[in-house]
């Protein structure tokens, strides 16, 4: 093992057998009641709220420690509508003419369609950005500092963004509107930053309804060599 002068001792407190089956059904008994929702209430959501679960985001690990993400949380009613605008705009497209046959079959049993009133409604939107490559400094060289496993990084750490926001007692929905470039101008990000995906964040309306979709069971997903 590599060992450098300058590591710092690893806290780790190691648990009972007992203890840790317990945590990891307890675990598995919360993720296993989150939904995918789009039927959203307006009720407003505290901003310290949203900032506990982006900064679980923040833990996530990432190639090289780059950390290649920004997460923009949008409250602003104006802003929101702009974005609603926007992807409406590009998702009809899609769905009227890019989606292929194929791929509008797998989304039926979803019931997604192009119009997506959740973006005026949730009370937050958050939006992932990659960020590629650092720029250089100004008036330095045009050299630009590469990241390394970007794609992987960030959609670790939207993981953990999914898991705390249901955690904390939130829903979301994982949305991307193809392309997401206007993401971009809308919010005024430059340009080494590209738009991952689009989290409306909130509580569920009263009458919010899901699709009745089933899990893989354990067998089909994992195989087991001792
Ligand atoms: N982005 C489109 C279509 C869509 C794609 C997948 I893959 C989904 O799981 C759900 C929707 C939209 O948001 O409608």
């Amino acid at each position: 093992m590599v060992a450098h002068d300058d590591f710092v001792p690893l806290h780790f407190e190691r648990l009972t057998p007992d203890q840790q089956q317990e945590r990891a059904r307890a675990f598995f008994e919360r993720m296993k009641t989150r939904r995918s929702v789009r039927d959203f209430s307006p009720d407003p959501v505290p901003f310290s709220l949203i900032e506990s679960c982006i900064r679980a985001e923040g833990r996530a690990p990432s190639g090289a420690n780059q950390q290649p993400w920004r997460f923009v949380a949008v409250a602003d009613p104006d802003i929101r509508h702009r974005i609603r605008l926007a992807a409406e705009e590009e998702e009809k497209r899609n769905y009227e003419s890019r989606f292929p046959q194929e791929w509008k079959e797998v989304l039926a049993p979803l019931g997604t369609d192009w119009r997506k009133e959740f973006l005026d409604i949730a009370p937050w939107l958050i939006v992932v950005f990659q960020i590629n490559y650092e720029e250089a400094a100004a008036g330095g060289s045009d050299l630009r500092k590469k990241h390394y496993y970007v794609t992987e990084s960030v959609g670790i750490a939207v993981g953990f963004l999914i898991a705390a926001l249901h955690h904390a007692g939130l829903v979301t929905l994982t949305h991307t509107p193809n392309p997401m470039g206007f993401l971009n101008e809308i919010l005024g990000r430059p340009r080494n930053e590209k738009p991952f995906v689009l989290l409306p964040v909130g509580y569920p309306a009263a009458d919010a309804r899901v699709p009745d979709i089933r899990k893989k069971e354990i067998d089909d997903i994992l195989i087991r060599i001792d």
